[in-house]
């Protein structure tokens, strides 16, 4: 079978040659191409010739490899319960991987053309404290940073050595995107980028204030890590063999605070002055359901988001969580219709087309907690509301963390704190008394403040302790009978 590149892809609708390098995107992941590259690319069909993309992978050579051979074409697979149809995107022009040449990537994001440098690293990507905010000034990424800032390692760290090479070359400052589920994602990445330019020169901070822009976004695709079955299929769809397509639901959508100085593609994107309804929204719903239902469905042997939807008494868990926890905190964005969004989630949750493991979507909790279900929670409390289901998704990433299933098996926990939280699980041991509080503890999760409230420690012990003594699928079929 030969193989997808610019000699066999066929016609495009534009020449990718003839891109120039508008967009560097700091992780040129799945989610980034099945997104961003997807906005990007509807884009310089219409016109947009200067808007090409520069991918760069942080770490691994994986992607590049992959895709280097194929002239960084990819075929992007949309599925929906009609099916599964691809097409290939053209607007990624090449892949740097970091480590190998930071210095060729600092060269890259200060090249005259670039106008906007875009970021997909992951929560844990940004050196911060998830409870803050704010930079963790101890994080070995930083440190590191501080101390070689012309190689730098970490996304904060390219930027804000990218950023004052700009400054010093009389160029103008990129406009930075974070496209990664943060909360107020702009204004977090804004902080954590001034203070890494503050902690090398308080007049390089004042410039990234003056002059850098960081619009904040919010992005709604749900993009599964990519099988070699993906691969299989869609290589016979297509009849080219794609080492690395990537394959999604046919929604997408992406609100974006219109502020880009220099510019940027005509994406058909919604343009608004203030993300953070939208954001709130995404995030408690999607995300939070997301977290609560990867960790109580992967204790109950569920292997994917469908199969947890496949469960009825799951799934009525779920909408519970979002209609009497989660609706209530939301202030409807404006035009959004916050009813049909939930009747479209559960839709896209069983989407069988996409396997979405719960095992990938339980990753790194420690920095998805706190925007994922503990702004609902304190906001809850304020009110006086129950938090029963809330409780439950922070309890079942609690017995999760531990590190062992119900079977006794080990789980791949992977998770940047998972060192310490599997310490104190161990020590602890599998008692919710103990348990509990010993994670409760962790403050660049919980803060100060939700340790030192009754209503929210007593909530999550007592979900724990039922998780433990009963089992996942025991737990939340009762939690069903109990709060029909
Ligand atoms: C998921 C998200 O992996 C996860 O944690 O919750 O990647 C989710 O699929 C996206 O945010 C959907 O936009």
């Amino acid at each position: 079978m030969k193989r997808l590149s610019l000699a066999t892809c066929g016609p495009l609708g534009y020449d990718p040659t003839r891109l120039e390098i508008g967009i560097v995107h700091l992780g040129a992941g799945a989610f980034h191409r099945a997104h961003q590259a997807d906005y990007t690319d509807d884009a310089i069909r219409r016109g947009g010739h200067q808007w090409g993309i520069l991918g760069v992978s942080l770490r691994s050579p994986e992607t590049r490899d992959a895709l280097a051979p194929q002239d960084y074409l990819y075929t992007l697979a949309e599925t929906d319960e009609s099916g599964e149809r691809c097409r290939v995107i053209g607007a990624l022009r090449g892949i740097l991987v970091a480590p190998e040449d930071p210095l060729a990537l600092i060269e890259a994001m200060c090249r005259p053309a670039v106008k906007i440098v875009s970021l997909t690293v992951t929560e844990k990507g940004y050196c911060h404290d998830p409870a803050t905010g704010e930079i963790n000034e101890n994080h070995p990424d930083i440190v590191h940073d501080l101390a070689h800032p012309l190689r730098p390692r970490s996304a904060p760290g390219f930027l804000v050595e990218a950023i004052r090479q700009r400054k010093q070359r009389g160029l103008p400052a990129f406009t930075v995107l974070c496209c990664d589920n943060l909360p107020d994602n702009g204004r977090t990445v804004a902080r954590v980028v001034t203070r890494l330019a503050h902690l090398r020169d308080p007049a390089l901070a004042a410039h990234v204030m003056e002059n850098v822009a960081f619009p904040a976004t919010m992005l709604d695709r749900i993009v599964p890590a990519t099988t070699d079955a993906d691969r299989a299929r869609i290589a016979a769809a297509t009849g080219l063999e794609d080492r690395w397509p990537v394959v999604t639901e046919v929604y997408n959508n992406w609100v974006v605070e219109d502020n880009f100085p220099q510019g940027r593609p005509d994406w058909r994107a919604t343009f608004v002055t203030a993300v953070a309804p939208f954001e709130l929204m995404k995030l408690r719903l999607l995300n939070g359901a997301h977290s609560t239902m990867s960790y109580l469905g992967y204790l109950a042997g569920h292997e994917t988001v469908s199969d947890c939807m496949q469960d009825d008494d799951l799934r009525h868990l779920i909408a519970y969580l979002m209609d009497v926890e989660v609706t209530p905190t939301l202030a409807p964005p404006p035009g959004a219709d916050i009813t049909a969004y939930k009747q479209a989630l559960l839709k896209r949750f069983r989407n069988p087309g996409l396997r979405h493991r719960t095992w990938q979507i339980a990753m790194d909790g420690s920095q998805k907690l706190p925007q994922r279900l503990l702004g609902t929670i304190r906001d809850r409390l304020k009110t006086g509301g129950a938090i029963d289901a809330l409780a439950l998704g922070v309890a079942a990433w609690m017995r999760y963390v531990t590190g062992v299933d119900e079977q006794g098996e080990a789980i791949d926990v992977r998770d940047p704190l998972r060192a310490d939280l599997q310490e104190r699980a161990a020590s602890a041991g599998l008692a919710a008394e103990r348990l509990a509080p010993a994670l409760l503890a962790v403050e660049d999760v919980f803060g100060r403040d939700l340790p030192a409230n009754p209503v929210f420690t007593a909530a999550v012990t007592s979900a724990l302790d039922r998780l433990i003594r009963h089992g996942s699928r025991e737990t939340y079929r009762k939690f069903r009978s109990e709060h029909p």
